[in-house]
């Protein structure tokens, strides 16, 4: 057995070894080129003022954010700083977005993103929201696509890895967020080597209030201490059902590479949802004491806050027979994806030859007719006839991981050790296509493929080695994207990209969905009236300094091109001075930053309309200045001023001005 595993593993090495190693052609050499057909670059190119036609959002994996690019062009719009801090954007350092970085371990300033998924109305991805999962410190996000900004995140408890996570069902009911590792649960102090038998997997079932998108941990179920994947919810015939890959139900503890790969088949877990929310409804499952951060953002105060939550709904399985089941599945599977039509469920055993198709028709007669196999923890197993539709063989295909779909009844598979994407037909399960990738991809993406209603032109890549594609950069070369048009028989490969980061996996949506016609759809600017900052001016008459104790409160504005007020005394060595800034900007597109010499935080860029804060405990007397970071306007490098610093003791008086008058007090 051991040397089976390892010769496949010393077989997959080298493959992958070859494959990575092997195009190191001169430039221009046609295997390097993937034989571009001639009209590929006329099908990237977005001209010059011309949007592009779809959006893409790419996990940054270990930047912790999430990156929004344009297809067909492949054009980096914007970074959206989600688990990790963004100095760029002044996330995480302004006093306001601070509480979004709250845990259970207190402040974490990074995070490791792998998951986006966009929610959907009636099995179709709307627009409105965006979730991604944290692996590192368990957590999802929630990010709304009018104004691109992170709004709120919520702590997993009992979770450790959050992999298999955050899928969102066809009508966005829940967001799903599962454990990878699995942990004594509740936490406590034991040996390691006990683990078998006595650490638990949390899936989690997050529900989503339709209106505003609040996540709320609905219930989280206490299943045997496998490794949890990935996931897909059910969608059409099969929605209500949601689906988990599991490797290491060995539940092995160490060396982990031989340990977990000694089962032929792992499992895929079925779990009725609705069975479980009906469950709970009438009173089922158990509040147990937990200890997790919920953060929300308020666009009226522009503020985060966080809040401890200190229980949790737990189910056991075994108190709700007929909800859950195993589906045998070759080995170690990672990806677990659902086709539009929630018939099929395929386990990409990234350790087998083949992937394994599953008919959701047969689980429901295999479950009706009680076709099992034992049970697992209680758990029955159907058996593996009784629910398999078939598998595919991918001829040289090695390390199959995801799969998408089309709308013609197609699946794209990645093929992470032999660097391609592999094109079958889920009925037939033939292989259609083929096509090679630079180098080693993870993840690809349809748009919509996550749903009933694929958007099926393009399909982008997701690589993780990129050798001799792009400019060297050091030891370390950008990771990449490939896009390519599906729309004909072949697949054809259109257009690297660099992405941020690691990309895992992405979500894309047409463009019209988000932004409307002629862009209405997505925030412009934050109306002052509505501000409701406490510390927020409306006016530069409302601009004032305030000493409380050692503490210096400025109500500072900005709008082109200065700031009021822009000359402060009166503030002391030994003092916190608190910049509390409104952008009284009511234009589209007109931001400001603002920093300070020394400050032991991030400079600031705030929004129209909005009103943020960044602290300065000042180490040195001087006068000292501040300016605005932003190229606003022709006068922006005149948009500055200074803050006089007096020693410790000294009896300076706060005094504040613009021009040489106190702001709202000119007329006198
Ligand atoms: Cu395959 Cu985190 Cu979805 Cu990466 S995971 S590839
Ligand atoms: Cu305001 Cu530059």
């Amino acid at each position: 057995m051991k040397t089976i595993i390892k010769s496949i593993f010393l077989f997959a090495l080298s493959a992958m070894f070859i494959v990575s190693c092997a195009p190191t052609e001169k430039k221009g050499s046609k295997s390097n080129k993937g034989a571009l057909a001639g009209n590929a670059a006329e099908k990237v190119y977005v001209a010059p003022g011309e949007l592009d036609s779809h959006y893409a959002f790419i996990s940054g994996g270990f930047s912790g954010q999430l990156a929004v690019y344009g297809l067909p062009s492949g054009r980096l719009f914007r970074v959206i700083p989600v688990f990790s801090q963004d100095p760029e954007k002044g996330y995480g350092y302004s006093e306001e977005t601070k509480p979004m970085l709250m845990t259970s371990h207190g402040f974490v300033p990074w995070g490791d993103s792998h998951h986006p998924d966009i929610s959907q109305t009636e099995g179709s991805v709307d627009g409105r929201w965006v979730f991604i999962n944290e692996n590192n410190t368990p957590r999802i996000a929630r990010i709304s696509l009018k104004t691109f900004e992170t709004e709120e995140i919520i702590e997993i408890p009992n979770s450790a890895g959050n992999h298999s996570s955050s899928f969102v069902t066809e009508n966005s009911e829940y967001v799903v967020a599962g454990t990878r590792f699995s942990v004594p649960f509740p936490q406590k102090d034991m040996p390691i080597s006990e683990m078998k038998g006595n650490f638990s997997g949390a899936l989690s079932f997050l529900k989503i209030d339709p209106e505003h998108g609040h996540m709320n941990i609905e219930f989280q179920i206490k299943m045997p201490g496998f490794n949890y994947d990935l996931s897909h919810p059910g969608r059409g015939k099969s929605h209500g059902w949601f689906f988990f890959s599991t490797y290491n139900t060995e539940e092995a503890h160490t060396l982990m590479e031989n340990n977990a790969s000694r089962n032929e088949k792992d499992f895929i877990a079925a779990i009725n949802w609705k069975v479980i929310e009906e469950y709970v409804k009438n009173g089922g499952g158990k509040m147990v004491p937990a200890n997790y951060a919920h953060n929300t953002w308020d666009d009226d105060t522009h503020t985060a806050t966080s809040v401890m939550k200190k229980e949790v709904l737990v189910v056991e399985p075994k108190d709700v027979p007929g909800a859950i089941y195993f589906l045998p599945t070759a080995k170690s599977p990672h990806g677990c994806d659902v086709d539009p039509t929630g018939e099929y469920i395929i386990g990409n055993g990234k350790l087998a030859a083949a992937m394994t198709v599953h008919s959701f028709t047969k689980m429901q007669k295999a479950i009706a007719d009680k076709a099992f196999d034992g049970d697992a923890y209680g758990i029955p197993i159907l058996k593996f006839e009784a629910v398999n539709y078939g598998s595919v063989e991918p001829g040289a295909g090695l390390g199959p991981l995801h799969t998408e779909f089309d709308t013609r009844g197609n699946a794209y598979t990645t093929f992470f050790i032999s660097s391609e994407v592999v094109k079958w037909n889920v009925k037939s399960l033939k292989v259609l296509d083929r096509h090679k990738v630079y180098y080693s991809v993870g993840h690809l993406m349809i748009p919509g493929g996550n749903s009933r209603t694929p958007d099926d032109k393009y399909l982008v890549a997701m690589n993780k080695i990129t050798k001799d594609r792009y400019l060297p950069t050091g030891p370390e070369v950008c990771q990449s994207a490939q896009l390519f048009d599906i729309s004909g028989e072949k697949m054809e490969l259109l257009l690297d990209f660099p992405t941020i980061g690691e990309p895992h996996y992405a979500a894309g949506i047409a463009a019209e969905k988000i932004m409307g016609a002629e862009g209405k759809k997505t925030t412009k600017i934050f109306r002052l009236d509505d501000n409701k900052h406490p510390y927020a001016v409306k006016s530069e008459a409302e601009t004032k300094v305030v000493r409380k104790g050692n503490e210096v409160h400025i109500s500072m504005s900005m709008i082109r091109s200065h700031f009021s007020p822009d000359n402060i005394e009166g503030v002391k060595v030994g003092d916190k001075v608190f910049f509390h800034v409104t952008n009284l900007e009511q234009d589209y597109d007109v931001p400001h930053g603002i920093s300070m010499i020394g400050a032991n935080t991030s400079e600031l860029l705030i929004m129209p309309g909005r009103t943020t804060t960044f602290t300065w405990e000042p180490k040195q007397i001087g006068v000292w200045p501040f300016y605005c970071t932003d190229f606003c306007s022709a006068l922006h490098q005149e948009m500055q001023g200074y803050v006089r610093v007096s020693p410790k003791g000294s009896n300076t008086p706060i005094s504040f001005t613009l021009d040489g008058d106190i702001p709202g007090e000119e007329e006198e």
